[in-house]
């Protein structure tokens, strides 16, 4: 991208933007909640909408001169309920643990109780982790895998505990949990106990968008929140989709929410924020519009692919993956067992090669988050850059090389950035105009 501005108004942030842009162009990123957004998306964002307050909801606003801003939100509400298959939609909150608050405050009092994943089981930490506020504020209990081994979920534990808990909200979602979960039996388990289904969907967004995972929507889920940044491929940024209906999705609804929408729409604002960043509401209407194209389709597909073969590839050079592979675009590589080193070592020595990921806890893990005992990888940036499997098979090779085999970073540093320069971002390099 070329900037004409900034360059001469100060060259020091401009010097800054020009390394992340050398960073990303000439590095491989394998951190599945990073992606690269398309130069239409970085256009909008970086718009004169940044300088409108626009608190409220289309059409009914609290300050002038929002024709614009109604038209740019309603049609980012309107991209994002066709392409979920949602009766609401609210782009506004800020980024991810925003929506995830602003839906818990929307349907739970404080504290009401919530039934969650395990944080080393691949939940998520704002899903109620012991440091977050919204555990000071409401009651989560917990469910987990049955066999780490196969990823399984202890759905007979979920609902024995949601029995006893009666929680008022069940969340399914996960930021390092490499399989699919079953939405219809979770749904029905948070039916039966009258708690509303909530998925946060932040990491599989664009792989339910591109049609290759199941739309929590339409196994009878009521909220979905997501951000707009990983797999999706927008700016950053969330939402909050709802879709009221309770019941078997396939037959009538047996209770319709039907002031969800508002619920969802007064927590966000005034209950948790002020004004929407428009700029970057406008670039999430762009991002959506590129989901809903053909082409997102394959983009998901590959992604998936890419991410079996990198798995397997691992597997056969020895490293133990947390379920033993991945049905989505994420593993998790317990380092420890792999390579006797612990997530943080893994993810030092792979920079020095241009390679990042992030150390990750294990399920139960011994070791605190800051070391960890593994580490999480994944595969949408690199499928934004047009890798495929074979380059998944280099990856896998040189990630051994350099963790088992002390293979000498350097050298394999060249060859990351051979082939990251073979296939650029498409966010491209920083120059002057
Ligand atoms: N930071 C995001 C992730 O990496 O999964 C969500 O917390």
């Amino acid at each position: 991208m070329k900037y004409s501005e900034l360059p001469s108004a100060d060259a020091e942030v401009f010097e800054i933007l020009q390394g992340e842009g050398r960073r990303e162009m000439e590095g491989l990123e394998l951190i599945p909640s990073e992606n690269y957004v398309s130069p239409a998306v970085l256009e909008a964002l970086g718009t004169l909408m940044t300088n409108k307050y626009s608190e409220g909801t289309p059409g009914r606003r609290y300050y002038g001169g929002q024709t614009y801003t109604d038209r740019i939100e309603s049609l980012a509400i309107e991209r994002a309920k066709a392409l979920f298959g949602a009766d609401h939609a609210n782009v506004q909150p800020l980024s991810g643990a925003a929506a995830n608050l602003c839906a818990y405050a929307a349907w739970m009092e404080p504290g009401d109780t919530a039934l969650a994943m395990d944080l080393s089981h691949g939940g998520h930490l704002t899903h109620g982790a012991p440091v977050t506020f919204a555990a000071k504020a409401f009651n989560f209990v917990r469910y987990k895998m049955k066999d780490v081994e196969t990823g399984e979920i202890d759905y007979d534990a979920l609902e024995a505990t949601a029995l006893e808990h009666r929680p008022k909200m069940v969340i399914a979602g996960f930021s390092s949990y490499p399989r699919t979960l079953d939405y219809r039996r979770i749904a029905q388990i948070a039916a039966k106990v009258g708690a509303v289904a909530m998925a946060d969907m932040a990491h599989i967004a664009g792989l339910i968008a591109g049609g290759v995972l199941e739309n929590p929507l339409e196994q009878g889920f009521q909220i979905i929140t997501t951000t707009t940044h990983k797999t999706l491929r927008g700016p950053r940024g969330a939402m909050i989709l709802s879709n009221g209906k309770v019941g078997n999705p396939l037959r009538a609804p047996e209770k319709i929410i039907e002031n969800l929408p508002t619920l969802i729409d007064r927590a966000v604002f005034p209950g948790l924020q002020g004004g929407p960043h428009m700029n970057k509401v406008m670039a999430i209407a762009v991002a959506l519009g590129e989901a809903a194209r053909p082409e997102f389709r394959e983009y998901g597909r590959q992604i998936l692919k890419n991410a079996k073969t990198l798995a397997g590839a691992l597997m056969e050079r020895g490293c133990k993956l947390i379920t033993n592979g991945t049905d989505n675009h994420l593993m998790v590589v317990e380092t420890i067992t792999s390579f006797g080193l612990t997530g943080q070592e893994v993810q030092l020595r792979l920079e020095a090669a241009g390679i990042t990921l992030n150390k990750n806890v294990i399920p139960d893990d011994p070791l605190p988050p800051f070391k960890a005992s593994g580490v999480r990888l994944g595969t949408p940036s690199a499928t934004t850059r047009g890798m495929k499997e074979a380059e998944m098979i280099r990856i896998a090779g040189w990630i051994v090389a350099i963790c088992k085999d002390n293979a000498d970073p350097a050298p394999i540093g060249q060859e990351v950035r051979q082939l990251c320069l073979q296939f650029p971002s498409p966010s491209g390099l920083v120059e002057s105009a």
